[in-house]
């Protein structure tokens, strides 16, 4: 696949849409952007839902590729998870099957794996082919989402990396963060790799800096190419002086998902 210079940027107008937009074009892309809200400065912006199948099959004429950030972005009624994430990214998966978009990156989640119990000590690394243990409908819908990228690549030949990503911020806020936080350059790296790296088929990766306190192995992020330059421990000593550190019998620090597995979720995380 020749390298990618025109991307679609879903959920353009969010966080993680925002920072991409500042840092990506760096990278050379040509970004178009899509979300349901319009955005301050960006009179080009596509303003459309993920629901509406003419404007979706429009906004993806002509892309080399497609980051796909929109949707939901925490946990919600499973109704309205329904509507954006799940009928949503089925949308745009089709729109890009009939229009020959051939790459799709996937914001996909730690949460489609949030139930997973966080390493301990000694214990080895997450591998990313840990079954998957969705925290939320939100973390399932992200799990939907990549076995959507795996049909549509098996069937269709058309190419995704779902990123579970971590906490992607400009600082990590939490303890819980010091292990799975992405700082946004990082998230650019990152994404380039994954727009970039040949011949990805359907290829999963967890979404993080190099962090001391890593939770999972970035094995297969660094497959694509990817480097991280960056690591939460400058932030440690303070976020633990704040906050305690992980207590092994609070249940909010005892999986990935952190907040998200308690019922109904706390925030903030
Ligand atoms: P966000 O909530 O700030 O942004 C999501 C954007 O999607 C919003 O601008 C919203 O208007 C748009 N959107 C929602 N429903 C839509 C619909 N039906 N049609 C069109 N646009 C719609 O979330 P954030 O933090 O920017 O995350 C972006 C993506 O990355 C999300 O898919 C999220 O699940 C995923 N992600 C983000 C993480 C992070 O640390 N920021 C961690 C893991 C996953
Ligand atoms: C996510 O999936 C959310 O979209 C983001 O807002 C954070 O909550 C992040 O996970 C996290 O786990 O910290």
């Amino acid at each position: 696949m020749p390298a990618p210079r025109t991307v679609l940027l879903t959920g353009a107008a969010g966080g993680l849409g925002t920072l991409m937009r500042g840092l990506l074009p760096d990278y050379g892309y040509e970004l178009r952007l899509l979300d349901v809200r319009p955005i301050e400065g960006e009179p080009d912006a596509v303003v459309a839902d993920l629901v509406d199948k003419e404007a979706l099959r429009e906004a993806v004429r002509g892309v080399d590729a497609i980051i796909h950030l929109a949707g939901i972005s925490l946990e919600a009624p499973f109704e309205k998870i329904l509507r954006s994430n799940i009928e949503g990214t089925y949308n745009l998966y089709e729109a890009a099957r009939e229009e020959g978009v051939g790459r799709i990156v996937f914001a996909s989640s730690n949460h489609a794996v949030g139930f997973t119990p966080r390493p301990q000590g000694d214990d080895p690394l997450i591998p990313i082919d840990a079954p998957r243990r969705p925290d939320t409908f939100y973390g399932l819908s992200k799990s939907f989402g990549e076995d959507l990228a795996q049909l549509y690549w098996d069937k269709f030949g058309l190419e995704t990396v779902s990123v579970r990503i971590g906490s992607c911020f400009p600082e990590p806020t939490s303890v819980r963060m010091l292990s799975v936080w992405m700082s946004p350059a990082d998230g650019a790296r990152l994404l380039h790799a994954a727009l970039t790296a040949e011949g990805v088929g359907h290829t999963v990766v967890y979404g993080s800096s190099a962090n001391t306190r890593l939770w999972w192995d970035l094995t297969s992020a660094r497959s694509l190419g990817y480097e991280p330059q960056d690591d939460s421990e400058p932030y440690a000593e303070k976020l633990i002086a704040e906050q305690g550190d992980l207590d092994p019998d609070n249940i909010a620090h005892a999986y990935l998902g952190g907040h998200f597995v308690s019922d109904p979720p706390i925030w903030p995380y």
